[in-house]
């Protein structure tokens, strides 16, 4: 069960953003009316919200999940690969030790970004991508190691089509593993409950679950279906301007 989630609104310069996305320019309204409408739905799973201010210094920062990972036993402060992101780290440390007092962090060398960890239960999928380098995931398996973890690691660096390994694949409970068409034949998932998610809908292989419902992107309705069909309760989002910045429904906000 989760009890609280940390989110930040997103700056009027969101769309100053990182994106490999070819979807156009956000609209900023719309930007504000959709995460909106997320924090509602995260209230609506339970959860009590912390609502950060924008942070104008950073564009993606609205992308609050790639800054820590949370768990029940501990948190770990990431160093985002992308330069332009460095700084949120040290933006949402303090908020983050509210819930958290001891904190652990990834150093230099270490690359990670939130986005390339997967908690299934007490295991982890680390991606390797091009933001989290291969110091990064050792210091995070070792991390969580520590913590009484276990952890595998996936290589997404060939993966042009996605930006985090989450961007990919989702754990959703149930011992049900969520996957986009190039990631769901991997071995490591064979022991789980696999939804296939099919090409023309990889971006919402990205859903959460968040308690009794799963956040999925709206306009997926093989997806969504499928959840019902697997006794899931989805709960549809409109995604549109944030998937132009190559975000998804998890990179909106850290969970715990
Ligand atoms: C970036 O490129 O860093 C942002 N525009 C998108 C980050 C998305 N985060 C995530 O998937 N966890």
């Amino acid at each position: 069960m989760f009890r609280n989630a940390i989110v930040r609104i997103p700056g009027n310069n969101f769309g100053k953003g990182l994106t490999t996305a070819d979807l156009g320019v956000p609209r900023y309204d719309i930007v504000v009316q959709q995460h909106s409408r997320y924090r509602e739905a995260l209230e609506e799973c339970g959860l009590t919200i912390t609502t950060l201010d924008a942070d104008l210094r950073y564009p993606d920062s609205t992308f609050v999940e790639d800054t820590a990972v949370l768990t029940p036993r501990t948190a770990i402060l990431t160093r985002p690969g992308a330069s332009s992101r460095e700084g949120e780290v040290a933006a949402i440390r303090e908020t983050i030790r509210r819930f958290f007092p001891a904190t652990l962090e990834i150093e230099t060398p270490g690359t990670l970004d939130g986005g390339d960890i997967c908690e299934a239960q007490d295991h982890f999928f680390l991606g390797l991508s091009h933001r989290s380098n291969e110091e990064g995931v050792r210091q995070m398996a070792a991390h969580l190691a520590r913590q009484g973890y276990t952890s595998s690691v996936i290589d997404v660096r060939g993966m042009t089509s996605i930006l985090h390994l989450k961007s990919g694949i989702s754990y959703i409970g149930n011992n049900t593993m969520v996957a986009m068409e190039e990631m769901a034949g991997n071995e490591l998932f064979r022991n789980y409950e696999l939804i296939r998610v099919p090409l023309q809908e990889s971006y919402a292989a990205n859903c959460v679950r968040v308690n009794e419902r799963v956040l999925v992107a709206a306009g997926y309705p093989h997806l969504t279906a499928e959840l019902v069909d697997r006794g899931f309760n989805p709960r549809v989002l409109d995604m549109s301007e944030f998937q132009k910045m190559d975000g998804g429904l998890s990179c909106l906000s850290l969970r715990f």
